[in-house]
């Protein structure tokens, strides 16, 4: 009798880790599948960000603007006052073009010479309006370092403060009267 009791004893303890044992094993199966699911669940949410930043990109650049690089331009056929082309090119959530670099210089050269072989004058969104001198973007009021001045430009002649690529014989940057009716060019 003492014997069956022992034995009864070894097998409920038997019994009773196995139980427990298995128990442990599915938390420890259970935790790791959760711990693969979120990681997965991670990655599909960092590749849904890349397409929804891929759509933003594509959708941003649609006519009338153009992507030049990695901007977007629109090179307007209207004529317009300095601060009217910059109104207008705010109403289409952008500003008079920003130009910080000979590649970006570069680009909308090409652009224009290809495009609008007839055409002289663009507003582009450099300004010495606040400070005689100081020319500085519409865009940020960020100093304008880059430069592609013309000859003996800018000359503030009778107060030129607006800033213009003038397309003669090669195009370059001239200060004008910001009153005048010019083609422009806006950035986004
Ligand atoms: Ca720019
Ligand atoms: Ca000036
Ligand atoms: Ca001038």
């Amino acid at each position: 009798m003492a014997m069956t009791r022992s034995f009864c004893f070894a097998l409920f303890v038997v019994v009773v880790c196995g139980i427990f044992g298995q128990g442990s094993t599915s938390t420890a199966s259970l935790g790791n599948t959760l711990e693969t699911m979120k990681r997965k669940l991670e990655n599909l949410e960092r590749g849904l960000q890349q397409v929804q930043r891929s759509i933003n990109q594509l959708t941003r650049c649609q006519a009338p603007f153009v992507q030049l690089g990695s901007s977007c331009y629109l090179f307007s056929y209207m004529k317009k006052s300095w601060s009217d082309a910059q109104a207008y090119c705010r109403s289409m959530s952008s500003h008079l073009a920003t130009i910080t670099s000979w590649s970006e210089d570069k680009k909308i050269i090409i652009y224009v010479q290809n495009n609008f072989p007839d055409y002289f004058t663009w507003w582009i969104g450099g300004n010495d309006m606040a400070s005689e001198g100081n020319w500085v973007w519409v865009e940020n009021n960020r100093r304008v370092s880059y430069s592609n001045w013309g000859p003996r430009e800018p000359n503030n002649e009778d107060n030129e403060d607006c800033m213009e690529i003038f397309h003669d014989k090669k195009p370059e940057w001239n200060d004008h009267l910001c009153h005048l009716a010019h083609q422009f060019i806006c950035e986004k």
